[in-house]
């Protein structure tokens, strides 16, 4: 079949999300687009129609760098760079010996894979310790089969899940902090979920995020769920605002509108400095993790508090956003603010914290030895080591804790400033505000100066990135993701002929990437820079 009568043919509409997505009337302009091509693929490797499409998106952070496991919001967004899942399900006559077959655009990374489905409903075995795309596709399964066992367990606890053919097509950088795997996760947990409920069901955003944002836990990686709910919730003009506490939630926020010719648009620029995050060599998320909950625990010794903190996380152990909670409970009646969630209140909070970052860990700017931490949180070196020291594999000759405090609770401040931000700009109602731009772009540099310096994760790459990026019309810059490698973002305005948009790509192709990787070929280039605006989500 021609494209052409695939296009025809292809009338996307929303019919499974609870809200926002099945208000939304017009299909995304880069889906008009990609979904005509994966049904294309989908007859090409089957012989026949697929049913329905699955989408989610990938998604890029704009500000809260390292502070989602302290429990405070973050900034992301969803990216118009997407996975999406062709899905046929099989005859339910021919459901006796149910099956899955999958195909991917990329058959050279992804080859094809077929697995069976257990005839009693007991879910599918997932296997962490092989590295294989199909584990991704699994982990959607297996929990939206246990979806479906809690709205539907008469059938489900008993009967196999629909048999099925599944093609996916994906253009999220894989491997560079971009969300890639939350994006296949999202989308197949949304295409099983179908499969079985058929075409009238609808799940409740919510309800997809609570499933989905475990779904990589099964793999052994113990993310946040912030990923998941920038790729969930995603909407066009919105940025998202995800707070983990009471509960994991996803606000969108919608930028100001420009005037009608001008727009903004986020640039996302790789290193192509890949990283393993979690190598103890080198860069060492894990290290911070821990000497963020180190300082949480000396400021609770220090102020005589009791950090009351979620027994079911594998971190037994308290955050930084804890000892707030706790330190605030304690001296509600001294404080000179009222304690609430207002945005005066949470940066009146913030701002204290900082103060007793200074005063209790001030006087070791540079580090405190594992001795001095010991005597610090009352313990001996050998219970520091067993209770700390050991909650993941890390290495260090001074830990950092009066840097990293810092960092979280000043980043943390930022997001809320960001937020105080977009709430002022809206309210006046104005068309035209490039004041909102240039201050939103000073805390993305905040960020950025804040990341390099106290969190010690920008990069040698990420600093030439944002450097060029800013001199050539960038409001802001900074690293997104874990950072030590990955991708930058870039907060660009886009005037008439998209030209501040094409200057920044082009100062970043000449000045970094063709000095950098001299025999940089087309293909790599275009998957480096990324220029988006917010998109829906699943
Ligand atoms: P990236 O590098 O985008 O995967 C990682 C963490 C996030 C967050 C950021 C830093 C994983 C899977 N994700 O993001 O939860 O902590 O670093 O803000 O490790
Ligand atoms: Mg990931």
């Amino acid at each position: 079949m021609t494209s052409n009568t695939t296009n025809n043919m292809f009338v996307p509409q929303y019919n499974i999300l609870d809200d926002s997505a099945v208000q939304e009337k017009n299909a995304p302009v880069s889906l008009v687009d990609k979904c005509p091509k994966v049904i294309a693929s989908f007859i090409d490797t089957y012989g026949y129609k697929p049913d329905f499409i699955a989408h989610s998106p990938g998604r890029v952070n704009l500000i809260g760098e390292h502070i989602d496991y302290a429990d405070f919001s973050v900034l992301p967004l969803s990216l118009e760079r997407d996975m999406l899942c062709a899905i046929k399900v099989h005859d339910l006559k021919e459901n006796n010996n149910p099956s899955i077959t999958l195909a991917n655009k990329d058959k050279q990374r992804f080859a094809g894979r077929k697995f069976d489905l257990p005839l009693d409903g007991s879910p599918i075995n997932i296997d962490p310790s092989i590295s294989d795309w199909s584990n991704y596709f699994k982990c959607g399964l297996y929990v939206a089969q246990l979806y479906l066992k809690e709205i539907c367990p008469e059938k489900y606890n008993v009967q196999p899940l629909n048999g099925m053919d599944v093609f996916c097509q994906g253009d999220v950088p894989v491997g560079s902090g971009l969300g890639s795997s939350s994006a296949i996760i999202c989308a197949v947990t949304l295409g099983i979920i179908r499969a079985n409920m058929g075409h009238g069901y609808r799940i409740p955003k919510a309800d997809l995020l609570r499933i989905t944002s475990v779904a990589e836990h099964y793999l052994g990686v113990n993310n946040g769920g912030m990923d998941q709910a920038a790729s969930i919730y995603g909407q066009r003009g919105h940025a998202l605002c995800v707070s983990f506490k009471p509960e994991l939630k996803a606000t969108p926020i919608q930028f100001p509108t420009m005037s009608l010719d001008w727009d903004i648009e986020f640039i996302v620029a790789d290193t192509l400095v890949e990283v393993n995050k979690y190598d103890t060599a080198s860069t060492n998320y894990n290290l911070r993790v821990v000497e963020v909950i180190i300082a949480a625990n000396i400021l609770a010794m220090h102020y005589g508090v009791v950090m009351n903190y979620d027994l079911s996380s594998n971190i037994r152990k308290g955050n930084l956003r804890d000892f707030m909670n706790a330190y605030l409970g304690l001296h509600r009646s001294q404080v000179k603010f009222e304690i609430n969630d207002s945005i005066e209140s949470r940066i009146n909070q913030l701002e204290l914290m900082l103060q007793l970052t200074e005063e209790c860990l001030g006087d070791k700017k540079n580090g405190h030895t594992a001795d001095e931490v010991s005597k610090a949180l009352e313990c001996s070196k050998e219970e520091f080591t067993r209770e700390y020291l050991m909650l993941f594999p890390i290495r260090f000759q001074m830990l950092k804790i009066y840097k990293r405090a810092k960092h979280v609770y000043s980043e943390a401040l930022r997001v809320i400033k960001t937020l105080q931000l977009f709430e002022e700009t809206n309210e006046q109602t104005k068309t035209n505000n490039y004041t909102f731009y240039h201050q939103f772009g000073e805390l993305m540099n905040g960020s950025q100066r804040s990341c390099d310096e106290l969190y010690e994760c920008s990069s040698v790459e990420i600093d030439k990135l944002c450097e060029i990026a800013l001199n050539n019309g960038s409001y802001g810059s900074r690293l997104t993701g874990a950072g030590w490698g990955g991708s930058t973002v870039h907060l660009v305005p886009n005037g008439p002929n998209g030209c501040n948009v094409e200057h920044v790509k082009n100062a970043l192709i000449e000045q970094y990437y063709k000095l950098q990787y001299p025999n940089i070929t087309q293909e790599v280039l275009d998957n480096a820079i990324i220029v988006s605006k917010a998109a829906p989500g699943s």
